[in-house]
């Protein structure tokens, strides 16, 4: 059984409120969120974090992308949302498994914290 908590609900070890599935990639609401709606979106395949991916991963990045707009638009984040890649430690990244947060339903501020 994995360790990492992004590919255990992928595999549907641990439950998520999913709006989103394909062969590559999985979408689900954030268990924390800091925004009325709080989305996260996951490739299937584990990869530690967007400075992990490889030359390989440039379809899957750009596929990640699309269906974040898509889910937000299917969330109804048609005034716009934002989103977020936290990369390392610096990054303030937590889970260790390449994520993108769709962030909405309120105004954004720039800089962020
Ligand atoms: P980051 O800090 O950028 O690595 O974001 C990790 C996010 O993952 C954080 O906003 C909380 C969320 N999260 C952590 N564990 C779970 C979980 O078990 N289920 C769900 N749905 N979200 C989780």
């Amino acid at each position: 059984m994995s360790e990492c908590i992004f590919c255990r609900i992928a595999a549907g070890e641990i439950p998520a409120q999913k709006l989103y599935e394909d062969e590559e990639c999985l979408a689900f609401r954030d268990i924390e969120p800091v925004a009325p709606t709080h989305l996260l979106v996951i490739p299937i395949e584990h990869i530690q974090s967007q400075a992990h991916a490889m030359e390989e991963h440039e379809a899957l990045l750009g596929h990640l992308m699309r269906v974040a707009a898509e889910v937000a638009s299917k969330s109804g984040l048609t005034n716009g949302f934002r989103v977020v890649a936290n990369t390392g430690q610096d990054g303030g990244q937590t889970v260790n498994h390449l994520h993108l947060h769709v962030l909405g339903g309120r105004q954004m501020h720039w800089p962020p914290g």
